[in-house]
């Protein structure tokens, strides 16, 4: 049976405590300027021109829910699109509509507005893990090589005001949402045309409230390579989903075969399996923060050990951890707030790690619709979708 650790606090808290030190986590809150600054290290790459084109999130690292914009990951798979000012933008919605429709900036800022708080997860994140865990490669840092994972708040409507003012019918199926990035990716079979990023949403998905035409984050308006003036924000859904720099939203009675479906975002054992699955939901999934995944010595006392929990489908109802590589598990306490649906949540255990030895730290997180991270990753050819659990090595001294 796993013992809970209660809401209500002080059995965390027992002033004679022995606190052990964990040097990793230490060497973390160094560097700072003096004054109120501190340095945290996304891995960025630039362009040609010196502009950041893609940053990796620093998640050990950070403090509470919100991952401050500018260590937000982004990917794109193109080039970045030329910048469009709010007053040049349109946003087309045609096909299955009763009454086509052109919308400009302010026109989508006069439908009532919503902001949605969400974890954001690309399905290429800890995708290095596949390799590992068949004996194939290292352990990846996911301290060393910061994340492709983070959560805003972001704000926008909800795609289904659009969608209802265009007016749908039972013909009204799929949303086409297609961006301003233009390209033929590096994998594409020979002689394919350039074509702009599209994904083609379930109307049943487009139609949730969560799901929103976003113009802001974190309070701000979009940063560019965010996908401002305006991207489409499918919170649960793998990141890929989310398209930026949105310019038309095309109503179908039918899926659009778009190539991100099932070239690259797919469940599959290879590139010709008849019975590919397209990415949709996120996993399952609670990963360890503190201790960062670098560290490895800690010394006797008492550890709080914590870190993130989230889940595509469903709120975290509980997280377990243990510290003997998956033989006993310990309730963990989940922090406020875990009100919002998709966003990730905290939580904390607190670890008496009186004797000296080995140990193996890992997390499991559990969801309100029943699932409960595996032990074993679901393989797939194009390494997408990493949620198994993972353990942490760590020698007690
Ligand atoms: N137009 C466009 N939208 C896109 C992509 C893209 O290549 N082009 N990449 C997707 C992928 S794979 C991810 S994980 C998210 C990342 O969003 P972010 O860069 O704001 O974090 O954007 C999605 N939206
Ligand atoms: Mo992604």
């Amino acid at each position: 049976m796993a013992t809970r650790q209660d809401d209500v606090i002080p059995d965390f808290l027992r002033m004679d405590d022995a606190i052990g030190s964990d040097p990793a986590n230490a060497n973390k809150t160094g560097n700072w300027h003096g004054w109120p600054t501190k340095d945290l290290n996304p891995v960025t790459l630039m362009d040609d021109e010196g502009r950041t084109v893609r940053i990796r999130t620093p998640v050990m690292d950070l403090e509470g829910l919100i991952t401050p914009t500018d260590l937000h990951y982004t990917v794109q798979h193109f080039d970045v699109p030329p910048v469009v000012a709010t007053d040049q933008w349109e946003l087309k919605i045609h096909g299955q509509v009763k009454n086509e429709l052109t919308l400009n900036f302010d026109q989508l800022r006069r439908f009532p507005g919503r902001s949605v708080r969400t974890v954001m997860e690309c399905s290429g994140s800890d995708a290095t893990f596949f390799e590992y865990f068949k004996d194939e490669g290292p352990k990846p840092s996911r301290t060393q090589e910061c994340m492709i994972l983070s959560a805003s708040e972001w704000t926008g409507v909800p795609l289904a005001a659009v969608l209802n003012a265009a007016g749908l019918s039972d013909k009204s199926l799929y949303v086409r949402a297609v961006g301003n990035d233009e390209g033929v990716p590096a994998i594409a079979a020979e002689g394919t045309k350039p074509f702009y990023y599209d994904k083609g949403l379930p109307m049943q998905k487009a139609l949730h409230p969560d799901t929103i035409l976003a113009w802001a984050q974190n309070g701000q308006l979009l940063e560019h390579l965010h996908g401002s003036p305006v991207r489409l924000l499918v919170p649960g859904w793998s990141g890929n989903w989310s398209v930026k720099w949105i310019t038309d939203l095309e109503i179908l009675d039918h899926m659009p075969e778009c190539w991100y479906h099932y070239e690259f975002y797919y469940y599959g054992n290879s590139p010709e399996d008849p019975n590919k699955e397209l990415i949709t939901t996120l996993g399952v999934k609670a990963i360890v923060t503190q201790p960062n995944d670098d560290t490895e010595e800690m010394t006797k006392g008492v550890h709080m050990i914590r870190g993130y929990a989230w889940s595509g489908a469903g709120a975290i109802s509980e997280v377990d951890v243990s510290t003997d590589g998956g033989e006993t598990w310990h309730s963990a306490h989940i922090e406020a707030p875990r009100h919002d649906r998709f966003m990730w949540v905290r939580w904390s255990y607190r670890w008496d790690a009186d004797k000296a030895g080995k140990f193996t730290i890992m997390s499991r997180a559990s969801d309100e619709v029943g699932r409960v991270q595996s032990r074993e990753p679901r393989y797939n050819n194009m390494r997408k979708n990493f949620s198994a659990i993972v353990g942490y090595p760590v020698t007690v001294k």
